[in-house]
């Protein structure tokens, strides 16, 4: 077997991490991830035939992930301390039958479990992947503009996506799928797991109202890619909101993006 800290998986998923908190996006045990992998290429560095270290029940039923591994962050710890010590801070599971309970094959190794938002994650695993059979990561965090502009700007999801657009040319590129927002919920909870996962099923980035946001992707870096755009889209709002907008980018300027980069808009999204 290899060293499974020299798993290429890995070491992006600790440099994902690491580059989370360096934005300031992972404040203390703030946010979570969730890879998931192939049995191959767990296959490689650990014994996936044997007993599992433990068993964990996961509070809710994920039938359509039986089977799966997950790469995933612990409840508790902190994003900064990964590079550290990541056996403590990381755990890799193989979801078990019903997807009731998961079976820890490395990590958590002081005990710990997975992220308290793990039903969340997993719902939006099932809904990704009922869209898009590529997607693999679920990302979540508490970027700072994304968060004080759902305390500003109203929560339709058309003219927060709308909104989004005008800030930087990139973003319809990036996003035409739009941002999906979710009002403030009790997070932790399978409700808010379910809601999100709805909300999955038509954007792959969902913010949740005063508290962060949810992004989908196929890998790390293209998920991490999608929360800085639209963080940096927010941030630019956040410097102008209080000023008089002298200029903007037209609706028609943005057909010209999606005619020029091949993306489809959101359905109704545009005058
Ligand atoms: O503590 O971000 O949503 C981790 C979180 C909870
Ligand atoms: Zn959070």
């Amino acid at each position: 077997m290899k060293d499974i800290l020299t798993a290429p998986f890995m070491v992006e998923m600790i440099r994902t991490l690491t580059n989370m908190y360096d934005h300031g996006w992972d404040e203390r045990n703030g946010g979570n991830v969730s890879l998931m992998l192939d049995e191959a290429e767990v296959g490689e560095y650990l014994d996936v035939g044997g007993a599992p270290l433990r068993d964990i029940p996961t509070g809710f039923a994920a039938p359509g992930l039986e089977g799966r591994y997950f790469l995933v962050t612990g409840t508790g710890k902190y994003f900064k301390n990964v590079r550290y010590a990541p056996e403590v801070n990381l755990g890799l599971v193989r979801i078990g039958a019903g997807g009731t309970r998961a079976q820890l094959l490395w990590g958590f190794s002081d005990g710990g479990s997975f992220t308290s938002e793990f039903p969340a994650h997993m719902m939006s695993h099932v809904a990704r992947l009922s869209i898009d059979p590529a997607n693999r990561v679920i990302m979540h965090c508490h970027p700072a503009n994304l968060l004080a502009m759902t305390y500003v700007h109203t929560l339709d999801e058309r003219e927060f996506t709308r909104t989004l657009w005008q800030m930087c040319t990139e973003c319809i590129v990036v996003f035409p799928d739009g941002v999906n927002v979710l009002p403030w919920m009790l997070c932790g909870t399978n409700e808010i797991g379910e809601a999100t996962a709805e909300k999955m099923k038509t954007a792959r980035l969902v913010v949740w109202s005063q508290h962060g946001i949810y992004g989908a992707g196929k890998d790390l870096d293209e998920t991490f890619g999608l929360i800085e755009t639209a963080e940096k889209a927010a941030e630019i709002y956040m410097k102008i909101a209080h000023l008089p907008r002298l200029n903007t980018i037209t609706d028609g300027q943005l057909r010209q993006l999606e005619a020029r980069f091949g993306v489809t808009a959101r359905e109704g999204y545009l005058d």
